[in-house]
């Protein structure tokens, strides 16, 4: 099979999903193309004779006061299904990327139909923001709508949003779940010179390390986290590491220097590789507005860290309240501060809690059980 992947290239949960998808499918033999205006960030694991990249140029020409990607996406998938003969092209993230490829597929219909005896193929997976919040720009709805139905295959990676993509929308269009998942080869505890200095520095009076990763976008309510750090740090030696940036990365500054934490908070910014941190972190937070799956949380889980969450989205079919950490209303910080001092104080518990969390992650989220279900869904669609 030859894959088409388009994908976001910047730090965020559906790219990073494409883009470890196309790894694991191109070492299963596959030849896939990824098609994006960047390298994808986490396409950064070696050679790979099977992985291809297309970059989109865009021209800039005095009449064009904007930008078209679209357009220029939608003539790059048409050359690199034709040069290359794919047989379909996987959309992760509804606008635009399905909207340029659909447009891609009728303008070579023809040509491939002649070809092969049918078109190229299109599936779209949904991961949430494509549905949370471009489908909330009014303007972009019927795109939206249309680039759903008009795929061939869709997917979605929680229940959640599969049940809001077609209740709210009324997208009539079968969306198959097919959850998020981590290389559990990877995402392990390790143990190197560089974790050894981190432990040195940051546990040297006994702290817990606490941890949040997200995009600092505000549904991530990364002040939520200084608040809960803040309750937490009053009752245990405690460290609150941020990685990531966003827009709300300046007022969490300032709300961790005008709670009076901001000496125990240290904030990294984007980094391409966290495992080091991961493995030596005791818990994670992610207090989010809305959340369709949480692949953060479930990296952190695969790394035998329990999650303290909200109960947003598709966080509870990931996180369970009880076994692999605890689930708060959205906004109840006081839950989380309590939640959090209940396993950070009792390490019996807590041991219990980081081996569910990192048993869950590797038993229903890895590589080897989640890659197989894009596979048998491709060969599907393309025999429909
Ligand atoms: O979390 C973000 O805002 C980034 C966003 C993205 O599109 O990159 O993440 C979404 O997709 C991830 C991968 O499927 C999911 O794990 C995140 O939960 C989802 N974010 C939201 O729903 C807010």
């Amino acid at each position: 099979m030859k894959i088409g992947i388009l994908c976001y290239p910047t730090y965020g949960g559906s790219g990073v999903v494409a883009t470890e998808l196309g790894i694991e499918l191109a070492a299963r033999g596959y030849e896939v193309h990824f098609i994006s205006y960047n390298v994808p960030m986490r396409l950064n694991a070696g050679f790979s004779e099977n992985i291809f990249f297309h970059k989109v140029e865009m021209s800039s020409y005095p009449l064009f006061d904007f930008p078209l990607y679209s357009i220029a996406l939608a003539s790059k998938i048409v050359e690199v299904a034709k040069f290359n003969g794919l047989d379909l092209v996987h959309a992760h993230y509804a606008i635009p990327h399905a909207t340029s490829a659909y447009l891609a597929r009728e303008i070579i219909a023809e040509e491939t139909k002649k070809r092969n005896g049918r078109t190229i193929k299109i599936i779209t997976t949904l991961h949430g923001t494509d549905i949370t919040l471009t489908g909330l720009e009014i303007s972009f709805l019927p795109t939206m709508k249309f680039s759903i139905q008009k795929s061939d295959g869709v997917t979605a990676v929680s229940e959640f949003l599969k049940i809001k993509t077609q209740s709210q929308y009324e997208i009539s269009k079968d969306i198959r779940v097919i959850p998020n998942f981590i290389n559990p080869d990877i995402y392990k505890k390790i143990s190197n010179r560089e974790t050894q200095c981190l432990e040195e520095r940051l546990k040297s009076n006994g702290e817990k390390i606490i941890l949040h990763t997200s995009n600092f976008r505000p549904l991530k309510r990364v002040d939520d986290c200084i608040r809960i750090f803040k309750k937490v740090r009053e009752k245990i030696p405690a460290r609150l590491l941020l990685i990531g940036d966003g827009p709300e990365r300046s007022n969490t500054e300032y709300l961790a220097k005008d709670l009076g934490v901001y000496d125990d908070v240290t904030f990294y910014g984007e980094q391409e590789s966290f495992l080091e941190i991961l493995s030596v972190a005791d818990l994670f937070l992610l207090p989010s507005q809305s959340e369709s799956f949480g692949l953060a949380a479930l990296e952190a889980m695969a790394c035998g860290i329990p999650v303290i969450s909200s109960n947003a989205g598709g966080l509870p079919e990931l996180n369970l309240h009880g076994e692999t950490g605890y689930i708060a209303e959205v906004g109840d910080v006081n839950k989380m501060a309590e939640y959090s001092l209940r396993l950070l104080e009792d390490k019996r518990v807590y041991d219990i809690f980081s081996k569910n969390a990192s048993e869950r992650a590797r038993d229903l989220f890895s590589t080897d059980k989640i890659v197989p279900r894009y596979e048998d869904y491709y060969k599907e669609i393309l025999d429909s």
